[in-house]
């Protein structure tokens, strides 16, 4: 009796599990069909439980992980005409359970289309089923020789594929695949990347609107050609200005930039709230002396020259400004290269990988010296990279009418001292945008911005980082909760506590005058002139095609 009672318990609790929550099918590769890819066909699908799997940091943004547990799938595609074989891997909870109903698409970083196993360890630990791609080339961060076949001549397909093509196959890939997983679809889908990975976010949502409901797109990429050539300014702008100048030296005249503007946001943080309040003339320092490995150095007008061509950002040799330089108070770690030894001797050491996409894709020379570039040569290079690849790689289409109709979110973070991609290109973006879709509060409704001061690319620097803009996003997503402003922290050289909430551009930071500095509470967001926003749009690149 007492044993029938038991059956009877064990198949009336079994029949309210099943019912309350989907079965997980069993992970292999049996239980998958082909997916539906728009334009693709797809080759092959290989499922295998994977178990305690240990996946590497990539700093700044994404931290060693181990012990995980997941169901791997991995669907090859090929898009017909294009002889291309791309990898979509997709990672998912073990179990019903285990996942948090989300989807989550993933981005690349430097020249890699995705970062596979890497990016997709950090989603898998918090729950949901993520996805990532190859673009079908190489992983390599630092090379773009994949882009080119072996008789030089350029891959198109997989220019097309890095640009865009290969972001919507992930998406629908992922989806599909965690939907037969799981046995239904996914709550709700994002897409989450920085830098390159941001550009791409924010050409799912240009090209590719319906496929998310948020993206989360952190310091994009966007005018992807200008932001790669920028890499190369410095040392253009050092020509022209007829010296070198050594890191130590430019590092000296940011910190002198950060002891002069620091406190125009009310407050002596170690950071510059807003740097279009910093009027900072290098010329007001020749004549004064520094201290660079061990050595006296005087400052020399040709020196404050070069700063000051390095800080305006790409200038046609009539003087007309086309791209944004990097703000004062930023470091020089990225694009200056540059030691003086112990003779005195200037030396630019090698550009490492700044001068890659000119030198194999551009102008496929393998002799290419980037040292001998002058500004109308840059000029030439500019509007080439622009006309040959920006169809596939610059992202800046302003109209995001169709994204914003679909109901769907887009949440962008940029460091304000970012040595890479300068954040007044994303600001010129949004204000484009604005432009074309009704003004700022208009464009609030569904895309938001928030500046970070004193923080570099993707994260690191000496300010506040925003903790979970994701979370921020999911909040924005699924129970309308616009964010106002983004919470953020960081640690201080001495390992206290320092926290901001990011203000919403336009919105700069102050500090109220009272309370601890490195407490957000002690800060405001203040609203800034109607003058200092809106500023008419130029054709820029009419205007260098006119100068060649
Ligand atoms: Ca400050």
């Amino acid at each position: 009796m007492a044993l029938s009672l038991l059956l009877s318990l064990y198949v009336l609790l079994g029949a309210a599990a099943n019912e309350n929550s989907p079965r997980t099918q069993k992970c292999e590769t049996s239980i998958f069909t082909a997916p539906i890819v728009p334009g693709a066909e797809v080759l092959s699908i290989i499922a295998e439980e994977k178990r305690d799997i240990d996946t590497p940091a990539v700093p700044p943004s994404i931290p060693a992980l181990s012990g995980l547990n997941f169901c791997e799938v991995k669907v090859y595609l090929t898009h017909p005409g294009a002889n291309d074989k791309v990898l979509i891997q997709t990672w998912l909870p073990l179990s019903h359970d285990l996942w948090n109903g989300r989807f989550q698409a993933t981005g690349g970083g430097a020249w890699t289309t995705g970062m596979l196993d890497i990016a997709l360890a950090p989603p898998i630990v918090t729950g949901y089923a993520a996805s990532s791609t190859d673009g079908g080339h190489p992983f390599d961060f630092f090379s773009t020789d994949w882009m080119l076949n072996e008789d030089k001549s350029v891959n198109w397909d997989l220019v097309y594929n890095f640009g865009t093509r290969s972001l919507a196959d992930e998406v629908h890939v992922g989806k599909n695949v965690a939907e037969q997983f799981y046995g239904r679809k996914p709550d709700y889908s994002y897409w989450n990347g920085c830098s390159q990975g941001g550009r791409q976010g924010y050409a799912l949502a240009q090209r590719y609107p319906g496929l998310l409901d948020g993206v989360l797109a952190a310091a994009p990429a966007l005018k992807l050609t200008n932001v790669v050539l920028s890499g190369i300014w410095p040392i253009v702008a050092m020509n022209e200005a007829g010296t070198l100048i050594s890191n130590c030296e430019f590092d000296w005249f940011a910190s002198k930039a950060l002891e002069q503007c620091d406190i125009l946001d009310g407050g002596k943080d170690g950071t510059i709230g807003d740097p279009e309040d910093c009027v900072f003339d290098p010329f007001g320092l020749v004549g004064q002396k520094l201290t660079c490995s061990g050595r006296e150095i005087k400052v020399t007008k040709a020196m404050a020259d070069a700063v000051r061509r390095i800080h305006q950002g790409p200038t046609t040799p009539f003087g007309i400004n086309y791209f944004p330089g990097l703000p004062f108070g930023t470091p020089s770690n990225v694009f200056l290269n540059v030691t003086i030894d112990t003779n005195g001797i200037r030396k630019l050491n090698d550009p490492a990988v700044l001068d890659v996409f000119p030198r194999t894709i551009l102008l496929k020379d393998p002799n290419f010296d980037v040292s001998k570039v002058s500004a109308s040569d840059y000029v030439a290079l500019w509007v080439q990279a622009s006309e040959e690849y920006g169809w596939s790689f610059n992202t800046d289409n302003p109209d995001l009418s169709a994204f914003r109709d679909t109901g769907a979110k887009l949440l962008t973070w940029h460091g304000i001292t970012d040595p890479i991609i300068p954040y007044q290109n994303t600001v010129k973006y949004r204000q484009r945008v604005e432009r074309e879709m009704g003004g700022s509060d208009a464009v609030d409704e569904f895309y938001r911005l928030f500046l970070a001061p004193g923080v570099q690319h993707c994260g690191l620097g000496p300010g506040a980082i925003p903790k979970d803009p994701l979370e921020s996003l999911i909040d924005w997503v699924e129970k309308g909760e616009a964010p106002d402003t983004l919470a953020a922290e960081t640690q201080d050289h001495e390992g206290y506590l320092v926290t901001r909430e990011l203000c919403r551009y336009p919105r700069t930071p102050k500090y109220l005058g009272i309370g601890d500095i490195n407490r957000a509470s002690s800060w405001g967001c203040e609203g800034v002139d109607d003058d200092k926003v809106v500023q008419q749009e130029v054709d820029v690149e009419r205007h260098l095609k006119d100068e060649l």
